[in-house]
């Protein structure tokens, strides 16, 4: 099949097969570069030259250098089993430099793919990654690969270890896995036995399973009978993570740190619904099991850390600034032609903080401070304003397209609340139910970004307040249904309840050309859009400041910035170009 695109020729060589990640994967190769006028693409998002990227795997620091590798199509702008591990490394977790493929598939244990894992800062400073290889049989098997030359804080070479693979479920060794459904190997961490343990997500049937594999000496793996955790309905749990959170301190912890002052956190990605969540409870060290808080759950109603578009998350411990920051993987919500048409796919959200939240029942999440770096000086400032019901203000004097906005509403009274309706229990479903358009007593109150000028297209952040049988519930919904004029976006709302004082509401807002990341009550609950505008497009796109319910709502404080643009992986062969970056050194 030949398609014409903007000048340039995209050669497909079509085969049909269904890939892993639920999408007709039809292309071998596929030769595009992407088109630099692409209103689409983001301006200071990780997203690498071209192409197709999935899963974060393995972010770290080492030697004062930030690395970020990342599930990678060479090839084209679409997912085929063997996929590779990219590279890219930074200062500041925002400009990002290309580094060489960290890893390929290579070997029998990996020839059809290098999958997601994790890395581990070994004693003495090595770095190590654990990975999954999708091996000549099909199996899922882990493997270990270490940094070629440890004098390199570029880590630009890796090299698969002889022992490989490590671990590994057959239809032989009496485990009652699917050998090609076991994966993602976490950080391992040390107790005070010596001894490594990790987790690998797998499922039997509907339940969603973490098993156990503890080692002494981080080569022979042993696995362990009872299960570190598991829940039915859920199926298969890809890319689990499980660290320490301290209680009531707002620092991160770094993996094997136990005792009182910490909780701990376990999160999996559910492979059937492409969600993912967490939950808060206890490492029992004894048992060698995770506990979850009672009522805690994966699915549902669960916790999640983006209600929005955010997959296969991945932390890490930054030992340099003390911090848990993650990284997750935003998906598009494009038809397969129109993706491979555009030549790349995916983006990786802006890196966050995560601490637990005072009341101990949440995590609370914070864009890393560096992306502020990115905010021109000049900026739209306002100190209060009302917002009269059934009414917008335009946030006029940025760049609409690429910008971070904070937001702080008062709402005077509450005495017009809407009842929540005792069927209303799916956040989700409440904000397709109630869109923007929608009048209510308090809310909808919010913004309109990536907005054209006859407000065609928009996509609303908003609250919403009702009033529970015993208290106030505040709804935060993302709203892409007018955000584009084209028919074939998927368009779907999310939403969440906000656990929060519902007379002060708080929003902050990342707009970057197609992604729209929210973060409500400083980041209490996150949700991440995609978007394509056909109008709101660079500078013919605005911003509001909007209340469409019928009671006046205070804006306290508004603060927005035009965001520069990041350097991030300009090169196109996704090679080292140390000139280049030279400043990053
Ligand atoms: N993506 C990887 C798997 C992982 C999945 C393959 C999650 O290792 O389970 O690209 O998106």
């Amino acid at each position: 099949m030949v398609i014409p695109i903007n000048g340039s020729w995209l050669v497909l060589s079509i085969a049909l097969m269904l890939s892993s990640h639920g999408m007709i994967i039809t292309a071998q190769h596929q030769e595009v570069n992407y088109d630099t006028n692409d209103p689409h693409r983001t301006a200071y998002h990780f997203q690498p030259p071209q192409n197709w990227m999935n899963d974060p795997n393995g972010p770290l620091v080492y030697k004062g250098i930030y690395h970020l590798f990342y599930q990678y199509n060479p090839n084209g702008a679409f997912w085929q089993p063997d996929i590779v591990w990219a590279h890219s490394t930074s200062t500041d977790l925002i400009n990002w430099t290309p580094q060489p493929i960290a890893l390929t598939p290579s070997e029998p244990y990996d020839i059809n793919g290098c999958w997601s894992g994790s890395t581990t800062i070994l004693p003495g400073d090595i770095p190590a990654i654990l990975y999954t290889g999708f091996s000549n049989q099909k199996y899922e098997v882990q493997n270990l690969a270490l940094p070629k030359n440890l004098s390199d804080p570029y880590l630009k070479e890796w090299t698969k270890v002889p022992l490989n693979p490590l671990m590994v479920v057959t239809p032989n060794n009496n485990h009652s896995f699917n050998a090609s459904s076991i994966r993602d190997p976490t950080t391992a961490w040390r107790l005070a036995d010596g001894k490594w343990r990790l987790i690998i997500g797998t499922h039997q049937g509907k339940r969603g399973i973490a098993v156990l594999y503890t080692s002494k000496d981080f080569a022979t793996w042993n696995y362990v009978e009872r299960f570190f955790h598991s829940a039915e309905d859920n199926g298969m749990w890809e890319c689990p993570d499980f660290f320490p959170v301290y209680v009531g301190k707002s620092l991160g912890a770094d993996i094997s740190v136990i005792g009182k002052d910490v909780k701990h956190v376990f999160k999996v990605s559910l492979f059937d619904t492409q969600y993912e969540y967490y939950t808060i409870g206890t490492y029992d060290i004894n048992k060698d099991i995770y506990v979850p808080n009672e009522g805690s759950i994966e699915s549902d109603l669960g916790l999640r850390y983006d209600y929005g578009k955010f997959y296969a998350s991945k932390s890490f411990f930054d030992s340099m600034t003390d911090r848990r920051i993650v990284f997750g993987w935003v998906n598009e919500s494009l038809t397969q032609t129109e993706f491979m048409i555009k030549g790349w796919f995916g983006i990786q959200a802006i890196p966050r903080t995560i601490v637990l939240d005072q009341s101990g029942k949440q995590l609370v999440q914070w864009p890393v401070k560096e992306v502020e770096t990115l905010r021109e000086k000049n900026h739209v400032e306002w100190l209060s304003q009302v917002i009269k019901g059934g009414s917008l203000i335009e946030i006029s004097g940025i760049t609409s397209s690429q910008a971070d906005v904070e937001i702080s509403f008062k709402v005077p009274d509450l005495t017009y609340v809407e009842e929540l309706d005792q069927t209303w229990t799916n956040p989700q479903i409440l904000c397709s139910l109630k869109g923007t358009s929608i009048e209510g007593g308090l809310g909808p109150f919010g913004l309109l970004t990536l907005a054209s000028t006859g407000l065609e297209e928009y996509t609303a952040i908003f609250f919403r307040i009702f009033k529970g049988p015993n208290k106030y519930v505040v709804l935060m919904c993302s709203d892409p249904s007018r955000s584009t004029l084209n028919p074939t976006t998927d368009k779907l709302s999310f939403g969440t309840f906000v656990d929060v004082d519902p007379e002060d509401l708080s929003l902050r807002t990342l707009i970057d050309h197609s992604i729209v990341e929210s973060f409500g009550a400083n980041g209490k609950s996150c949700i991440t859009t995609r978007v394509y505008p056909t109008l709101a497009i660079n500078d013919k796109t605005k911003l509001y400041a909007f209340n469409y319910g019928t009671v006046n709502v205070n804006i306290t404080k508004l603060n927005a910035w035009s965001m520069k643009k990041a350097q991030i992986n300009l090169s196109k062969n996704m090679e080292y170009h140390n000139e280049e970056h030279k400043d990053e050194l």
